[in-house]
């Protein structure tokens, strides 16, 4: 409850901040940035730092998601289009959404409020989606994700493996790129099992068009493994952890 009290003031106070953690392509021996990974901190002055498995829950249960959510995604794009403004070479933006986000009744024209506000392109926004939302309400998933790819954003599905969907019903929903889960890429060579079911994930989402992005490469064994199942994007501590809005700019140069 304590929790709950000090987060309903991190906003005012300026406590919240976003890391970025990058996404690479990989060819040939090159890796080129594709796109960073938005991922919220919050420095509060009683508690520390705390993380977002702390409090995104919190902010779910409370109904306060709805309104960090919205201030996440608008300081975002807002350095987005900073960062193009001033001739960085453009990369996509990656946003966690949460299930109760969705279930906002103005959501898409939060979306596109955003989106004319900063002018940030809505092709370089990627929402990135758990499988909870499409377990929870199938027929209002398809419509609000239709909806958030009519206005040209990209859609993810996230954590990809860990909740109980199947690449079967993937096909119902117009995902452009599927994250596997870092669970399956940790256990590579460990779990051989988990070897056949990377590469089987891969295929697959190939099969109903999706890119893939491995999440959690950690070291370049992996990363070798993934690169030679063809998976097409790369996001891990082994190429960079998520860091400040400053060095990442840093990286850019
Ligand atoms: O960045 P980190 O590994 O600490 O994130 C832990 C969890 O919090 C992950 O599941 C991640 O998806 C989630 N998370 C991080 N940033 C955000 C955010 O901006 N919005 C939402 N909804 N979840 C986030
Ligand atoms: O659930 P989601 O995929 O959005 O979570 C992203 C989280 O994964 C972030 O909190 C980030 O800090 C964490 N993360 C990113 N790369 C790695 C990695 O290589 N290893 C581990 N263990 N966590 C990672
Ligand atoms: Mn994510
Ligand atoms: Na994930």
């Amino acid at each position: 409850l304590e929790m709950e009290q000090q987060l309903r003031r991190a906003l005012e106070n300026e406590e919240l901040l976003l890391n970025y953690q990058p996404v690479y392509a990989y060819l040939d021996g090159e890796i080129s940035l594709v796109s960073t990974e938005v991922l919220v901190r919050w420095n509060s002055k009683e508690l520390g730092m705390v993380g977002p498995e702390k409090f995104i829950p919190i902010a779910e249960n409370t109904g306060l998601i709805v309104e960090i959510g919205n201030w996440i995604i608008q300081t975002a794009c807002q350095q987005g289009a900073d960062w193009m403004a001033r001739g960085y070479r453009p990369f996509r933006l990656a946003i966690n959404i949460s299930p109760r986000q969705l279930r906002q009744y103005d959501f898409i024209n939060v979306l596109q409020g955003i989106l004319s506000d900063t002018g940030y392109p809505a092709e370089q926004l990627c929402l990135e989606i758990t499988e909870g939302i499409l377990i929870e309400d199938d027929q209002y998933a398809r419509f609000i994700l239709n909806q958030i790819k009519e206005l040209g954003i990209l859609l993810a599905i996230d954590d990809f493996g860990t909740g109980y969907s199947s690449l079967s019903y993937l096909k119902n929903y117009p995902f452009d790129l599927l994250k596997i889960d870092r669970a399956f890429v940790a256990d590579l060579d460990i779990d051989k099992s988990h070897n056949q079911l990377v590469k089987a994930c891969i295929l697959m989402a190939h099969g109903l068009n999706m890119k893939v992005v491995a999440e959690g490469v950690e070291t370049a064994d992996q990363l070798k493994f993934l690169a030679d199942h063809a998976s097409d994007y790369y996001q891990g501590y082994y190429l960079n952890r998520p860091m400040p809005a400053k060095p990442f700019e840093e990286l850019l140069k």
